[in-house]
């Protein structure tokens, strides 16, 4: 391969080897200006592994809660009970959203809200038992690992019984988000009542451990350095090799629009490109790479395609985070609309369930 940046020379010579990438390798593909050489190494890697297939889940989104106590900088759909946008869903308007979806084949229910200090953890399992009983044919993906640290303190279980007793109700997978960036520095300036780093890989082994599988993120695009996303990468790396239960990885670009941050640009597309080829290439053991078309848009999610992303999550219907942040993608798509970004990027659609089983 040919590269105008002569330092990635030795890295594809490591990648064509089967070698790991280590955190200087990782700064110079975030540093390159060859943006199309880091592409061209992470979409190798890519087809290696998934050949021409870009996979997609008929999914729906459940925000139980924008109540948290949390109340981090970045984010622009929390709020404080009370507030005028304040509202907390009960366990029949939960359900009520799903039956409104009833004749879809929605697979995966992904659940997520806030630290929302009125709800007792009789509501949590109550809430899983409920989507399992109207959605008896979905996966419940469900709670930050945030959520999970909290709900053990709320049931004054251990954290392994914990999750345990959320998996009798129901919880089969849980999304990635909530480490943000492990960085002490971005966590005392933009997310300090947040759990740390230390809590969220411990909430993440136990919940591997359990036989629960997770996905994991980096929130990107705000004060974090490069360095910073490379170290992030490396530590899941480790935390994979010994747990082998994340099963895809999803950059998540910041929005700050509504939020404390709002002086901040939006994530331009060379850097999200490079964010996803990047994980591609330094996250060795992970199988999937996603580009979330929700925060980056349908176009730049389509390009991903081809610089290592091999997922574009789902239909999602009704998206809410990044949208109070300014997102200005559509709330949800259709699986005609999703068939239809694959293929006209060149790829083979494949409908999955929340394990990438093939479906459909
Ligand atoms: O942890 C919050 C992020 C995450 C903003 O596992 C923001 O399949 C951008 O985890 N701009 C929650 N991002 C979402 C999440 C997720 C999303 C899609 C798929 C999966 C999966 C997981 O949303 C939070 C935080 O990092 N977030 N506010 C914002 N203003």
């Amino acid at each position: 391969m040919e590269f105008l940046d002569p330092a990635l020379g030795p890295i594809w010579k490591k990648v064509k080897a089967g070698e790991r990438l280590g955190f200087d390798d990782g700064v110079t593909l975030l540093r390159s200006p060859d943006l199309s050489g880091v592409g061209r190494m992470a979409d190798h890697v890519r087809r290696k592994r998934h050949g021409n297939i870009a996979y997609y889940v008929y999914n729906q989104h459940v925000n139980y809660t924008n109540v948290c106590s949390n109340r981090c900088t970045f984010c622009a759909f929390a709020t404080d009970e009370g507030c005028r946008d304040a509202y907390t869903w009960s366990i029949d308007e939960v359900k009520e959203r799903l039956k409104e979806r009833g004749d879809e084949p929605v697979r995966e229910i992904h659940m997520v809200g806030g630290l929302n200090e009125s709800l007792g953890f009789d509501y949590f399992t109550g809430l899983l038992k409920a989507i399992a009983e109207v959605r008896p044919g979905a996966t419940i993906k469900a709670f930050t690992a945030v959520e999970i640290d909290y709900l053990s303190k709320l049931s004054g279980l251990s954290l392994s019984e914990t999750v345990l007793a959320l998996k009798k109700a129901g919880l089969a997978m849980m999304p990635g988000g909530g480490a943000e960036v492990m960085s002490q520095r971005v966590h005392g300036a933009l997310f300090p009542k947040k759990i740390g780093k230390e809590r969220w890989l411990e909430v993440m082994e136990t919940v591997h451990q359990a036989g629960i599988p997770s996905n994991a993120t980096l929130l990107y695009g705000h004060i974090e350095t490069l360095e910073e996303r490379v170290a992030h990468l490396l530590t899941l790396r480790d935390l994979q090799d010994k747990t082998g239960g994340f099963s895809a990885f999803i950059p998540l670009a910041f929005h700050s629009k509504n939020t404390e941050l709002s002086h901040l640009p939006p994530t331009g597309g060379v850097d999200d490109l490079k964010t996803i080829a990047a994980a591609r290439l330094i996250l060795d053991n992970f199988d999937h790479i996603k580009a979330y078309w929700v925060m980056i848009g349908e176009k730049m999610a389509q390009v991903a395609l081809s610089f290592g992303a091999d997922d574009l999550d789902g239909t999602i219907i009704e998206e809410r985070i990044t949208h109070t942040a300014g997102a200005t993608s559509k709330k949800g798509l259709t699986r005609g609309e999703m068939v239809r970004l694959v293929t006209s990027a060149g790829f083979e659609p494949v409908e999955r369930d929340s394990f990438y089983n093939h479906v459909g």
